[in-house]
């Protein structure tokens, strides 16, 4: 289901605003928030055809959205916003709880399961020619799949 929207969003992304689409979007989610929290992660798994690097992303729910990976610092695993994340060739890149992510900010308002949220992904190819995507990632529960949080 979710495979067929992001072949969709990105089906409306390539035809609006790129002619040569070539990154693929697969299984976009989003983490569930509870009030007053005002940050989460979205998670995904993105293929570019020919390799490129993922710069940017937006999202009208957040006020600032930013890469981000995780690193292990003295024993604790803590998470810094990275300039872009590399998209090898033809290999599927995962955005998971734990692992790279794209950080959502300054939430303007809670985030419910059922509920879905824009994004607009930005990758560069080799050529330095800009995709965007658009992106609808549903929002599962939080604690949902038991993962850690991003
Ligand atoms: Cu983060």
């Amino acid at each position: 289901m979710s495979l067929l929207r992001s072949l969709v969003a990105l089906a409306v992304a390539g035809t609006t605003l790129s002619a040569l689409a070539q990154t693929t979007v697969t299984e976009p989610w989003v983490r569930g928030t509870v009030v007053q929290q005002k940050a989460t992660g979205a998670f995904m798994q993105l293929t570019s055809a020919q390799g490129g690097k993922l710069v940017s992303a937006s999202s009208p729910a957040a006020g600032v959205v930013e890469i981000h990976e995780m690193v292990m610092e003295a024993n604790v695993m803590k998470m810094r916003a990275v300039p872009g994340l590399e998209l090898p060739a033809g290999k599927a890149v995962e955005l998971k709880p734990g692992g790279y992510h794209v950080m959502l900010m300054d939430l303007k308002a809670p985030l419910a399961a059922g509920q879905s949220v824009p994004l607009t992904l930005v990758v560069e190819g080799k050529d330095g020619k800009r995709e965007t995507i658009a992106v609808n990632a549903p929002v599962k529960a939080l604690g949902g799949m038991g993962a850690p949080k991003p």
